[in-house]
């Protein structure tokens, strides 16, 4: 997969880009990943990429002919999606990251500033996408959660442990307590069932505590979730324990 990103900060890529999981896919010839600084699309001597919005009001606007240069620039004639990261996108969730981890081409712009000029987004945007309902400085952190979620969705970047770990993630549940060595920390032990032995015991305990814990904070997560008979049995027996 290629992911090429549009910024005028390239130096905010530059650790999370170099760090383990994105490192592994980029050794493994898995991921080529490019930033390309915006600023290098203008073309007045100040190197000027943004300006006032007509209309007036305070802040500036990234300017529409530098923007759309930067992308014609990059984008090869292929349909790769150019994808602005912006609070008026579609939210990210994991069924976009997975969908977007089918692409072989990604092209992410991120916007400073007040914003970009519409037109740019007329004549060059084809995709928005927002990481959530908060404000932001500029797109790059979010292009950065966008490229973390997709690239470890990528076959063969993560090991066979990720794997594991990537498909129980898949199921749309919140995961249930974890606990590791020592047996009791500060009078606090471990579940009996964990050191049971019981392979089934231990299954059907953890998928009761992952529908407990998603019911008490993430209800609107078993909506989408794929739950069997018995989950649900087990998810009325809760609301019936609430109600009493
Ligand atoms: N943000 C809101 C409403 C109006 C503006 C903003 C805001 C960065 C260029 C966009 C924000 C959030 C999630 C990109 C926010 C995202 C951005 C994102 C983002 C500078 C203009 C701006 C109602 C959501 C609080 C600034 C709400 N996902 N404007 O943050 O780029 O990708």
């Amino acid at each position: 997969m290629k992911i090429e990103v549009l910024t005028l900060f390239p130096d905010m890529f530059s650790a999370v880009m170099s760090e383990s999981m994105m490192w592994k896919a980029r050794e493994r010839g898995l991921l080529d990943f490019q930033v390309h600084n915006i600023r290098d699309y203008a073309e007045n001597k100040q190197r000027k990429v943004d300006d006032s919005p007509y209309g007036g009001g305070g802040g500036m606007i990234l300017k529409a002919d530098v923007l759309a240069r930067a992308i014609e620039a990059v984008k090869p004639d292929d349909d790769a999606p150019v994808i602005l990261l912006s609070p008026q996108g579609r939210v990210l969730t994991h069924r976009v990251a997975a969908e977007l981890s089918q692409q072989p081409h990604l092209i992410l712009v991120c916007g400073h500033y007040e914003g970009v000029d519409e037109r740019a987004r007329q004549v060059a945007i084809s995709d928005e996408i927002s990481i959530g309902d908060y404000v932001l400085t500029g797109g790059e952190l979010a292009a950065l959660v966008l490229i973390d979620a997709v690239v470890r969705l990528i076959p063969g970047v993560l090991g066979a442990e990720g794997a594991q770990h990537r498909d129980s993630h898949a199921d749309g549940l919140l995961e249930g307590p974890h606990y590791t060595r020592p047996p009791e920390f500060r009078g606090l032990g471990v579940p009996a069932v964990l050191t049971s032995g019981h392979h089934a015991e231990v299954d059907r305990w953890r998928r009761r505590q992952a529908l407990k814990r998603t019911w008490e904070r993430r209800p609107d997560l078993l909506e989408t979730a794929p739950l069997s008979e018995e989950d649900r049995a087990y998810l009325a027996r809760l609301r019936g324990e609430a109600e009493a």
